[in-house]
């Protein structure tokens, strides 16, 4: 009998651990969303932005390989925002309304909308850094990680799932001969190409504790469900232990 009722007890004490932490895992205010970057004006990058928001803080977590590399010599910079207040899709070749054989970024703007936030490597995220190329992150690759308070705007966009990341600068060369002399719609002194968008990819909220797809990086937060295991196995361990020194004793 006795030992039975030790042989129970790891166990009850497992459904009290999983019951005890199940609520508190569904209370968590964590929102995640996520977008897969996809090439667009024929960059042939691509990446993964992740975002995780928690109250008024967005914690952003993106990848990104394959952008042009250098600008004038030194490794370009490539201006990224999420755009809100529109369709929240990225746009197709129909967007090109000046047929030039690249869609710009204001003519993208029906599509993604306007900056909400500013994915700067420091300082300003808001809009009004949008073109600041100083603190733009820069290279043909690269990992970008940063937390910042979110504005209302880019929250409730986010949260109405019309958010769009879109990353600037395409390599020059690969734009059509004319198009490769005029300016940029955004910065008349810049080429066009150089704050074109390269990259693009709509923000989807995941289903709590959902496990990532097809985003390769970890999860910043959320429940680990392995470690939750792992706790469970230790409380097995250690019930069983007892129960041992219990028999031994006996
Ligand atoms: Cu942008």
């Amino acid at each position: 009998m006795k030992k039975s009722a030790f042989l129970i007890a790891p166990a009850l004490a497992l459904g009290a651990l999983a019951l005890s932490t199940s609520p508190a895992l569904a209370a968590d205010s964590n929102t995640m969303y996520q977008a897969n970057l996809a090439a667009i004006n024929g960059s042939n990058a691509s990446g993964s932005v992740m975002i995780t928001v928690n109250g008024d803080q967005a914690t952003v977590t993106e990848k990104v390989s394959g952008l042009a590399a250098m600008f004038n010599g030194s490794p370009y910079p490539h201006v990224q925002h999420i755009h809100i207040g529109a369709q929240g899709t990225c746009p197709d070749m129909s967007a090109d309304t000046s047929k030039d054989g690249v869609i710009s970024t204001t003519e993208g703007a029906p599509f993604y909308g306007g900056i909400g936030a500013t994915l700067s490597t420091s300082g300003d995220t808001s809009p009004a850094a949008g073109t600041d190329l100083k603190v733009a992150p820069s290279g043909a690759s690269y990992t970008y990680n940063r937390t910042f308070t979110l504005d209302a705007k880019t929250a409730d966009s986010l949260k109405a799932g019309t958010a769009v990341v879109v990353v600037h600068g395409l390599d020059p060369a690969t734009l059509p001969a004319a198009a490769q002399k005029e300016p940029s719609d955004l910065v008349p002194s810049l080429p066009l190409a150089a704050t074109s968008p390269a990259l693009c990819g709509s923000l989807k909220a995941m289903p709590a504790g959902a496990p990532g797809t097809g985003i390769t990086t970890p999860a910043p937060a959320g429940p680990d469900l392995g470690l939750l295991a792992a706790g469970g196995g230790l409380v097995l361990a250690a019930g069983g232990a007892y129960a041992l020194r219990r028999k031994m004793a006996a």
